[in-house]
């Protein structure tokens, strides 16, 4: 497994290096999700690609930006599903962005998920790795290495509050709770930057991180195999949870097409309990 994360390091340089040097306009292609591809897409789906050809233990990628498996090597044992750099369209405006990687042995699902990391490509490159039985680990980039800086662990309760989707889409339910919980003080910290978004909660001590279903998109936007159950590996190590819109745990979703979204709420103890009562979803 050490390969895969050394990897991952090598490949966080070369993306960053991109983000800083590289041209930000459109590419005259479009993702399986029918979304216009920006050229720093391609680019670091290619830097991913070439990085991980060499690492005989991977069999597979499967990445956001492209349809269908990619097949590496044979004997290998795992599958990496990814997100080249999530949230892109803010690398223009100069905002924080990041790569999610979800490790993957047998099939695609979220009990099958072993590992994951992700990288935040802000003021400041950082790193985070989460394994089984451990508390995930952060690590800081120091000149060409990263540095480990120490495990991260949420509080029961925190004060911030991403809320992602439409709002004039959402349900009256999901706007009473969110409403509820600026009454009782929290702060948006909403980038539209899922990586940084749930970065920030998970390092301030906790929070609630949503993207609903909605009217609009009833299955929410976010992807299941690249974005929502890596993270909730994440969560769940660092002490908190991650549930869809029916109280189902993220790690429990099995997806029946690799791009398949779903409704996903983020967050510490206190948060999630919370949401589960505005919902109406009993423990069962
Ligand atoms: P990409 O993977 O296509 O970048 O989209 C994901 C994302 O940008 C997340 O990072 C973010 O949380 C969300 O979409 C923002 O959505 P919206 O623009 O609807 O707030």
């Amino acid at each position: 497994m050490n390969t895969i994360f050394q990897t991952i390091k090598q490949v966080a340089f070369k993306i960053d290096e991109a983000i800083k040097t590289e041209d930000l306009g459109y590419s005259d292609s479009e993702n399986s999700s029918g979304e216009d591809q920006l050229k720093l897409d391609v680019q670091s789906d290619l830097i991913i690609e070439k990085a991980f050809a060499s690492v005989s233990i991977v069999k597979n990628l499967v990445s956001e930006e492209k349809e269908g498996v990619l097949e590496l090597n044979d004997s290998g044992k795992y599958t990496i599903c990814y997100d080249p750099l999530d949230g892109s369209s803010l690398v223009d405006v100069n905002l924080s962005v990041g790569s999610i990687f979800g490790i993957y042995e047998g099939e695609l699902k979220g009990e099958n998920l072993i590992a994951s990391a992700y990288v935040v490509y802000g003021p400041r490159i950082e790193l985070v790795i989460a394994e089984k039985n451990k508390k995930p680990a952060l690590y800081r980039a120091i000149g060409s290495d990263f540095k480990y800086v120490g495990e991260i662990s949420m509080n029961e309760k925190g004060k911030l509050n991403a809320s992602g989707g439409t709002q004039q889409y959402w349900c009256d339910y999901h706007k009473t709770f969110i409403d509820d919980l600026f009454a009782e003080g929290y702060r948006l910290r909403y980038s539209g930057g899922m990586v940084p978004d749930l970065h920030q909660i998970m390092l301030k001590g906790g929070g609630l991180f949503s993207y609903p279903g909605t009217s609009d998109v009833p299955k929410g936007k976010l992807r299941q195999l690249f974005e929502v159950i890596p993270f909730a590996f994440i969560y769940e190590q660092a002490g908190g949870q991650a549930i869809n819109n029916k109280g189902l745990r993220l790690l429990e979703l099995v997806p029946s097409h690799p791009h398949d979204t779903s409704p996903c709420f983020f967050g510490s103890n206190y948060e999630i309990e919370a949401m589960k009562k505005a919902y109406g979803i009993e423990d069962k």
